[in-house]
This record gives structure tokens, C-alpha cells and sequence, in this order.
């Protein structure tokens, strides 16, 4: 069989760089921070770190509405910083991902800019459309259709001096780049064949399923202008939701395939990551498919849906066999072909050990952290670590709306509460405390001093988010000094992956998937004869271990895990040798 790529048994680390390292007292991470801690990365072991965007942009959604490709925001330094990011990373062997945001730019891109001129070469780069016919536009309800944005609000925003509507599934400053053009598509690739001409190694690709929308045959979008609003079907909250017009459209593989061609043909040692949400996991055996030359991975949203009913600030409490149903359905996916990608915590998610974890005592978080480490870990595909979540870092535990930064979560604040009232107050503060993305934003937290390290505690400013008051014990430093501490455990994890092939390569099997604590699954590699087994209790009690887990390990399922939470060090796992050996339980 054709060797297995490197990505399949690389480790990538997701850095947020506004909240990593900030190395000017700005109180904004930043390029030159980021390059301060790669020794602390080379020391974990990661193998690819993937940058949030770094580049100019007015910073309406922190970075991802870019308003020029080609050079860094001043907030984050200069293209000779990244330079020196790039030298100084790959001195330590580990590549570089950046994030690509191509499915909108900022409307302070000068290809924005140029659209909102009909005449101009651009105007067809963007999703224009007239108001509605018999209302005055720009006045309310003379929008398209009735879709609303992600980020609250009507997906359509009325531009004066074009006189139409421009569609924007997130903020009103990130209008959505229309796909259809080819001018569009060749100015893409041409940025993208810049950045790989300048040594980064492969890109992970924001919302890359939606560039390509649902058309009719005259080219038009469902619910356009001049159909009934009614033709899309309308929420609480006044608006529709886009997802099913605007996520895996008819021309998303020819896009995909096209890209591949234009940017990472004849390229050696590329990752390509596709972000997806709306996409079922059966679509990532297609499109991660090396054979359909689209993308290696994608990062699938059903399993960070689990706990949500409806919408993400309606929580619902975590249930282990909703997980090892959809984790299965991933990985079933890409059993015979194509890759998965790995991950529960990222800047949009809440962190994993708040979220699905036990937080009620210092000795719960360490194990619940490790628990969910090891657990995500060995399954079969390609893990993303996101910045602290090496360490147990914890949600920011915000009880007031002031604390919060994220526009999503403010936005859809004043939307839910105050404009559709669908949701009170309480609950949403709930929610968000649960939920908000903010939540995976607070600063790094890299010791016990005032600002945790992420910026000088006589820094003359404040970070541009608070810091979690439990950086005090959760913290880089203590944790480096600790053998036992989740910071060792994460090193021993990416080890034991890196060490044993079984844990890349080796399948997946799931046992007793209807257990409600007990989370077990056996990898194995024929070619080498290893087999693994792998057992979390997901409980914040003791546990018993469950019929099939039990037989496997040949003793009565009478055996209680002794551990709660019990993820035990992976050290101590031991990859049987089978048929001869039992199973080691890990
Ligand atoms: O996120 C896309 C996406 O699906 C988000 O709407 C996310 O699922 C949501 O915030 C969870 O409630 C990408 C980026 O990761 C995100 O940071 C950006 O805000 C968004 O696209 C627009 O670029």
C-alpha cells in the first residue's frame, strides 16, 4: 500500500495569536511573541502549528475579515516577522499552516471597495442583488429574501452608492466572495501560490464548504428577489438560516479540484484542512478522498453539536453515546479512504474540560482533561491541539455581557434577548458562559504573574480580554515542573503517537456503545502486529467496566474502574503484541 502521508501521524497546534503571546505590552498577542514560545512547542513535540489569521484586517471578527491577503496587520507585527516565524519553526521542524478566509474578505478590501462600482472588473466578485420589488431600498423588509447572518441580523446589507444589497453570512463587514467568478477564483489561487512561495506549508480553509451556493437556472439564489418571502421559511428570530443554500453547494468539488491544481500540485509536504460545517461525516470520506484530489481532511461539526438543541445557546447536558454515535460516524467515514481530522477544542468552541469535563475540583479538571486528551488521541486520524487545551485550561467563567468580546456572542445577545425576545437574559447569559467563543479566548496562560505571562504584569496596557483569575494554579510554568500534570500527560500523548504506528494507522473499533460512562474502542495494525485498547471513564464517579470491554480484557465485567475519570498515564499503556498477549487496558 502507498505509505501513509505525514500529516496521518502528525500532531498540528492551533495558536490564536491575538491571545498567545504578546510581546510589545500592547496587550494584543502577537508574530514575535509566537516565535519567544516555539521551544516551548518543539518541547511538547507538535509537528505543525496553524496560525488564526494575522493579516491586515479591521478587525470586526478578530482577523477573519481580511482586507488585504498579501501583508500583516500592525497588530500582529510585519511580514518580516512572519519570515522570521516561518525560519525559526521550521529550524525546530515544525511547519507552518496559516488560515485561509476565502469564502469573504473585509468590506475595507479593495476588492470590495472597487465592486460597489457595477461597471468595474470586480463587481461580480461579490453577491449583489436589487431590493425586493415594490420597496424602498434600504428600508426594512426590502431586503432579497429573509436569511439571516450567523452573527444576528439580516444576511443582505444595503449599500448606498451601489444601490443593491450585498450578502454577508457573518458580519455586515465580511461580504461573501461570489465563487462563480473565475476572475475571483484566479486572484485566490494567485495570493494562495504567494504565501507557498513564501515557505508556509499548507492552509487551513475557513467555511471553505460554503464558496459554492445553491443557483436556479437562471442563476439566481432560492428566496431571491421577487419570490415570495414566504419561500423561505422564517425562525423565531425573523430570519432564515442560509446553511442550506450556502454550505456544500453543486460546484464545491470543481472548486476544490480546481484549487488543488492551481496551488498544491507537485508541492511536498502540504496539509490542507478544509473547515465544514453543515457537512455530514460521509461527505469527508469523499471529499478528503486522495483520490478525488480536493482536500487532505475536514473539520466536521456534529460532534461539537451534541449539547445543543437548535441553536448553540440552548445546552443541553453531554451524553456519551450521542458522542460515540457521531465519533463513530467519523470515523466510519473515512475507513477505507480519506482522513479525519481530530479535535473538541478550537477558537469558536468552548473548552473541552468546562464543557464535557469535571471543573469542581483541582484533581477532577487534571483527570477529566486527561480522560478527553486520551480519548481524543487515539482515535484514528490526525489531532488538533488548540492553545491551553495542553494545560486543562478552563472556560473564562464570564457572568456579565461587558465581559465579553466575541460580536457573535454579543450580537446575538441583543437579537435573542432584547429584538426576537426568544430567550431571557439568564438563560442566555448561560448560554454563553456555556457557549461563547470568547469562552477559548482568554489569554495563554503561561505563569502566575499578573497577566499570566501573556504580557508583562507592567505592561501599560491591560490584555484586550481578561485573564482567567485561575491562571494563579493553571499555568505553563507549574505545570512544566509537575511530571503528573495534564501539560506531561498531552507530551506523553503526542510520544506514544508518534512511537507507535498502531496509533496513527491502526483502525478503530468501538465497544459498548451504548455505556453511559464508559468510552472504549481497540485500534489495531495488522502490518505490525500491534493492538490497543483504549478505556475512558467519561463519569465523574467510579465505573464499571462494560460487558464487551470486559471480555476483551478477559475478566469479569465485575471489574470497577478504580479512577474516576480514569485516563490512566499513557506511559503505562502497553501495545500487545496479539494473538499471544492479552490486551493491555490503557
Ligand atoms: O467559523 C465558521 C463557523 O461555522 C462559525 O460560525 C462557528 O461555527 C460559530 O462561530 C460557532 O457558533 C469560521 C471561523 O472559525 C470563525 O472564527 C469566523 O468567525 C467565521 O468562520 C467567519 O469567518
Amino acid at each position: 500500500a502507498t505509505p501513509n502521508p505525514w500529516w496521518t501521524n502528525a500532531v498540528v497546534y492551533q495558536i490564536y495569536p491575538r491571545s498567545f503571546q504578546d510581546s510589545n505590552g500592547d496587550g494584543f498577542g502577537d508574530l514575535q511573541g509566537i516565535t519567544s514560545r516555539l521551544d516551548y512547542l518543539a518541547d511538547l513535540g507538535v509537528d505543525v502549528i496553524w496560525l488564526s489569521p494575522v493579516y491586515k484586517s479591521p478587525q470586526d471578527d478578530n482577523g477573519y475579515d481580511i482586507s488585504d491577503y498579501q501583508d500583516i496587520d500592525p497588530l500582529f507585527g510585519t511580514l518580516e516577522d512572519m519570515d522570521e516565524l516561518l525560519a525559526q519553526a521550521h529550524a525546530r521542524g515544525i511547519k507552518v499552516v496559516m488560515d485561509l478566509v476565502v469564502n469573504h474578505t473585509s468590506d475595507e478590501h479593495a476588492w470590495f471597495q472597487a465592486s460597489r462600482d457595477p461597471e468595474d472588473e470586480h463587481a461580480d466578485w461579490y453577491w449583489w442583488r436589487p431590493a425586493r420589488p415594490g420597496f424602498e431600498p434600504g428600508t426594512p423588509g426590502a431586503e432579497p429574501n429573509r436569511w439571516g447572518s450567523c452573527f444576528g441580523g439580516s444576511a443582505w446589507e444595503y449599500d448606498p452608492k451601489r444601490g443593491e444589497y450585498f450578502m454577508h453570512n457573518f458580519s455586515r463587514k465580511q461580504p461573501e466572495l461570489n465563487w462563480e467568478s473565475k476572475g475571483l477564483r484566479q486572484a485566490v489561487y494567485s495570493m494562495m501560490n504567494w504565501w507557498m512561495d513564501r515557505g508556509i506549508d499548507g492552509f487551513r480553509m475557513d467555511v471553505i464548504v460554503m464558496i459554492s451556493k445553491v443557483m436556479d437556472e437562471n442563476g439566481l439564489l432560492p428566496g431571491e428577489a421577487g419570490c415570495l418571502l414566504e419561500d423561505t421559511p422564517v425562525g423565531p428570530e425573523g430570519y432564515s438560516n442560509p446553511g442550506p443554500f450556502c454550505t456544500d453547494g453543486p460546484r464545491l468539488e470543481e472548486f476544490l479540484k480546481e484549487m488543488r491544481a492551481a496551488v498544491f500540485e507537485g508541492r511536498e509536504g502540504v496539509i490542507t484542512v478544509g473547515e465544514a460545517p453543515g457537512l455530514s461525516p460521509e461527505r469527508t470520506g469523499v471529499i478528503s478522498d486522495p483520490a478525488n484530489h480536493e482536500l487532505d481532511m475536514l473539520f466536521l461539526f456534529d460532534h461539537v453539536s451534541i449539547d445543543q438543541e437548535g441553536t448553540k445557546w440552548n445546552v443541553l447536558p453531554f451524553e456519551a453515546p450521542k458522542l460515540k454515535d457521531i465519533m463513530s460516524r467519523e470515523q466510519e467515514a473515512v475507513r477505507d479512504a480519506g482522513w479525519a481530522s481530530l479535535y473538541f477544542d478550537n477558537h469558536d468552541q468552548p473548552r473541552i474540560v468546562s464543557r464535557w469535563g469535571d471543573t469542581s475540583s483541582e484533581e477532577l479538571r487534571s483527570l477529566s482533561a486527561k480522560a478527553l486528551g486520551l480519548l481524543l488521541h487515539m482515535h484514528r486520524g490526525t489531532p488538533y491541539i488548540y492553545q491551553g487545551e495542553e494545560l486543562g485550561m478552563t472556560n473564562a467563567g464570564f457572568t456579565s455581557l461587558d465581559q465579553y468580546r466575541d460580536l457573535e456572542s454579543i450580537n446575538m445577545y441583543h437579537q435573542r434577548v432584547e429584538e426576537a425576545k426568544v430567550q431571557d437574559a439568564a438563560s442566555m447569559l448561560h448560554g454563553m458562559a456555556v457557549m461563547s467563543r470568547d469562552n477559548a479566548r482568554t489569554p495563554m496562560q503561561w505563569d502566575s504573574s499578573t497577566y499570566a505571562g501573556f504580557t508583562a504584569s507592567y505592561a501599560p496596557k491591560e490584555p484586550w480580554i481578561s485573564v482567567n483569575p485561575n491562571h494563579a494554579t493553571i499555568n505553563a510554568a507549574a505545570e512544566k515542573r509537575d511530571q503528573d500534570s495534564v501539560l506531561a500527560f498531552y507530551r506523553k500523548l503526542i510520544a506514544l503517537r508518534h512511537e507507535n504506528p498502531v496509533v496513527a494507522a491502526g483502525s478503530w473499533h468501538l465497544l459498548d456503545k451504548d455505556d453511559r460512562q464508559v468510552y472504549a474502542f481497540t485500534r489495531e495494525l495488522e502490518s505490525t502486529q500491534e493492538r490497543l485498547l483504549v478505556i475512558v471513564n467519561l463519569s465523574s464517579d467510579h465505573a464499571r467496566i462494560p460487558e464487551q470491554t470486559a471480555q476483551l480484557l478477559g475478566i469479569d465485567h465485575a471489574g470497577m474502574m478504580t479512577a474516576t475519570l480514569g485516563a490512566v498515564d499513557p506511559s503505562k499503556v502497553v501495545i500487545s503484541n496479539y494473538p499471544d498477549e492479552d490486551t493491555a487496558a490503557s
